[in-house]
Parts: structure tokens; C-alpha cells; sequence
């Protein structure tokens, strides 16, 4: 596909801002494609076959970053896929909880697309805390437990905030504060999220 046919918004904040969560609203009602990088790692560790399955399993329990090869490969054939099923529509991404390392950000906007902005959603570690640990009661995620939880936390604070303190310093970063319910927040992206695509 063509970079000059699509637009990607690359959505950021800590585990558990609710990037997902506000992602499946936008979809709705913007008709964006989610596409959130940890559901394809996720799925690719579940694919037989798949010769990272292990790897993906071990950094993700971890709270480790993937080496970067990995998931933007998954990304870009997911991409791909979604503009080949749908050659006509103009192909608007959601990169959900992707560039969370330095090295991916630079990889991404120049081997696929450069994004136009940077959707952040800033809550602080206590109730992203309180809220995983909450849906770890039920979703069967090998990271939703404290102890992965405490290294997801130390891996956003010295990995990937930099990325978003790389994009802000570009003046690409829309900041939506995420403590309020999810309703509100989502108000409030939308409202931001007008005003800066216009
Ligand atoms: N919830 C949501 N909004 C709420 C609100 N306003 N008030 C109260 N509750 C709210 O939400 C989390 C929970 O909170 C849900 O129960 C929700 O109902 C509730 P969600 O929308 O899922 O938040 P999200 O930010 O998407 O949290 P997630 O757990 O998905 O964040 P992570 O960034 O940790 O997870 P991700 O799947 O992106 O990555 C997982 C791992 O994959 C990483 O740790 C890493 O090991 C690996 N990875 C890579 O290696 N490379 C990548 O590029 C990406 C991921
Ligand atoms: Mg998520």
C-alpha cells in the first residue's frame, strides 16, 4: 500500500490508560481499523507454527518490549491486509500501544508510514494499577498479575515515555488526561481529536 493513502494515528499511555477501550469507541464512530500491537503479538504466540511464539510469551510476561522486527512486520501485514480488503475506503489506522520503544518509532515512519499524530492517554500508575489488577480476575492475561504489572510499569516509564517526549517535542502529541470514566474520557478525545483533525 501507499503511505500517501492512509493515515495512522499511533495510540500511547501506560498499561491499563485505556487505549483499547476508547480505540473500539473511535472505531465506531469514526470507522478508523484498531489495530493494537499487543493483540498481534498476542495472536501470533497463539499461531501454530509461529516460530516466536515462546519469545512473544516470555516478553510479554516479562512486560519486555519485542524486538521491534517482530511487530512491525505484524503490523504492516495487517495493514496490508485491511487496504487489500478494502482498496476503495482510505485507510484510517488506530496503532494501539505501538511505538513504545525509540527504535520502533524511527523503523515504523520510515520503512511504513510516518503517523500524523499521537493519541496519549495520561493516567497515573495507581489506577492504571487498580484497574488491571481488577481485569486480571478474568481476562486470562499472563501479564495481568503484580508482579508483571510492576515491570510493565517500568518498562513505560523508561522506554516508552521517551517516544512520547520524542513526538512532543515534534508537536505531535494530542493529550487526553484518562482518570475520569470512560465516557468522559472519551468526550474529551473526541473533542481533541476534531479540533486537530478539523
Ligand atoms: N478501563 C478502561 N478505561 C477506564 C476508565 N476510564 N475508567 C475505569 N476503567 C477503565 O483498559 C484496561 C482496563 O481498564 C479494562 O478492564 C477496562 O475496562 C478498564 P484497556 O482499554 O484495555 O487499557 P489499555 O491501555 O489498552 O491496557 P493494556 O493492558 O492493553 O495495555 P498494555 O499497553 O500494557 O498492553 P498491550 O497489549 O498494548 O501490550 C502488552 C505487552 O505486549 C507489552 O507489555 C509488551 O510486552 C508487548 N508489546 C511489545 O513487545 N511491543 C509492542 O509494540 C506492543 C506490545
Ligand atoms: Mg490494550
Amino acid at each position: 500500500f501507499s503511505p500517501s493513502k492512509v493515515t495512522v494515528l499511533f495510540v500511547l499511555g501506560g498499561p491499563g490508560a485505556g487505549k483499547g477501550t476508547q480505540c473500539a469507541n473511535l472505531v465506531r464512530d469514526y470507522h478508523f481499523t484498531h489495530l493494537s500491537a499487543g493483540d498481534l503479538l498476542r495472536a501470533e504466540q497463539d499461531r501454530e507454527g509461529s516460530e516466536f511464539g515462546n519469545l512473544i510469551k516470555e516478553y510479554i510476561r516479562d512486560g519486555k518490549i519485542v524486538p521491534m522486527e517482530v511487530t512491525v512486520q505484524l503490523l504492516e501485514n495487517a495493514m496490508a491486509e485491511q487496504v487489500q480488503k478494502d482498496p476503495a475506503a482510505k485507510g484510517k489506522f488506530l496503532i494501539d500501544g505501538f511505538p513504545r520503544k525509540m527504535d520502533q518509532a524511527i523503523k515504523f515512519e520510515e520503512t511504513v508510514c510516518p503517523s500524523k499524530f499521537v493519541l496519549f492517554f495520561d493516567c497515573p500508575e495507581e489506577e492504571m494499577q487498580r484497574r488491571l489488577l481488577e481485569r486480571g480476575k478474568t481476562s486470562g492475561r499472563s501479564d495481568d498479575n503484580a508482579e508483571s504489572i510492576k515491570k510493565r510499569f517500568k518498562t513505560f516509564l523508561e522506554t516508552s515515555m521517551p517516544v512520547v517526549d520524542y513526538f512532543e517535542g515534534q508537536g505531535r502529541v494530542v493529550k487526553v488526561v484518562a482518570t475520569k470514566t470512560p465516557d468522559e474520557v472519551y468526550n474529551e478525545t473526541r473533542g481533541r481529536l476534531e479540533q486537530r483533525l478539523g
